[in-house]
């Protein structure tokens, strides 16, 4: 059978990443792209030559053609800027609203035919006006966010409750903003709900309250210990589980920013949900009932991510709807 292929779109500090873990879990060949001279290129070599170390067959290639993508089965883009200190992220949309469409350009062009997972920030609009200009159906493009957020919070109440991060399973809902929305009520440890591990003692609601808190800020708090850009390292590793999911038609559970047609009330926004990705893109969106004061913090993350997409169809009236 022949390798997959995967092209990066964007050879920063997300996109390396993703180069070496697309490397050493052996999904695919790798085409790294960005506007900078040497840079994929460098990095597709340096990787390579770990290659034989770390004992993965992969073919690495860095360019500035998007002809190089060409057929690519997975495409994941981290092209544009990345926040600094007292920035939010919302101040990156003129900028990086321009890169999406010279992306979603080469991406209609050379891989029609991709499973497409948007990094670039603000996510939630941004995976918004990549899918216009790619014109993929918006089932084969995805936003990541919400595995970063959740993985964040599980491992904030593993931390919390001294258990292995493998046994806890957490939830979060909304757009990719500080107003993001963890569910208390649908996260458990081994099944067990943290409603109920408050009651039997084993955390206080106080200190899940700071978690919830800690995770909504948690993309902020590396971006101000960093100083120079912000978190890679997880964010790649939550796209890949992504990427996985799709290559290998693991039908994984997974929060990503997919279209809504109807679902929680919302029509026409990609949003974060809990979506089951295989191997025809997101295949189904999972809809949980809200009670009123989730379904009230939910509502203020979509009017923020609604503000968004409005200020990205002032910029680029051509979009469309
Ligand atoms: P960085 O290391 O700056 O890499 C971005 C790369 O994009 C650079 O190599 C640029 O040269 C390249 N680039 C810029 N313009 C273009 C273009 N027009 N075409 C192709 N390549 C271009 O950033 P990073 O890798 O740390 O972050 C990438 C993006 O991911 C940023 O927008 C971040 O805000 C975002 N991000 C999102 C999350 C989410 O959870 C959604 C988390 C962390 C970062």
């Amino acid at each position: 059978m022949a390798r997959n292929k995967i092209a990066l779109l964007g050879a920063g500090q997300i996109g390396g990443t993703l180069a070496l873990l697309t490397g050493l879990k052996e999904l695919g060949d790798i085409v790294l792209f960005d506007i900078v001279e040497g840079t994929p290129q460098g990095k597709a070599l340096d990787l390579v030559e770990a290659s034989p170390i770390e004992g993965f067959d992969a073919k690495m290639r860095g360019t500035n053609s998007y002809a190089d993508i060409e057929g690519a089965d997975v495409v994941i883009v981290t092209a544009g800027v990345p926040r600094k200190p007292g920035m939010s992220r919302d101040d990156l949309v003129g900028t990086n609203l321009k890169v999406m469409e010279q992306v979603g350009a080469g991406i209609r062009k050379y891989a029609p035919d991709a499973f497409v997972i948007c990094i670039t920030n603000p996510l939630d609009a941004m995976v918004w006006v990549l899918q216009k200009a790619a014109g993929l159906p918006p089932e084969k493009v995805v936003g990541m966010a919400g595995v970063l957020d959740s993985a964040r919070f599980r491992y904030f109440l593993a931390e919390e409750l001294g258990v292995s991060v493998k046994d806890v399973s957490a939830f979060v809902l909304g757009g990719h903003g500080d107003d993001m929305v963890p569910l208390v009520r649908y996260s458990s440890m081994a099944g067990i709900p943290l409603p109920d591990l408050v009651r039997m003692g084993w955390t206080t609601q106080a200190k899940v309250d700071a978690i919830v808190d800690r995770t909504r800020k948690g993309g902020g708090e590396i971006v101000g210990l960093l100083k120079t850009g912000s978190a890679f390292y997880a964010p790649a590793s939550s796209a890949i589980a992504m990427a996985e999911s799709y290559l290998r038609d693991k039908k994984r559970v997974l929060p990503c920013a997919a279209f809504l047609t109807g679902q929680y009330g919302v029509d026409g926004l990609y949003v974060g949900v809990p979506a089951v990705i295989g191997a025809a893109g997101v295949e189904r969106i999972v809809e949980v009932e809200l009670n009123s004061s989730e379904r009230g913090m939910f509502e203020k993350s979509i009017q923020s991510v609604r503000g968004l997409v409005e200020s990205c169809q002032q910029i680029a009236p051509h979009l469309g709807a």
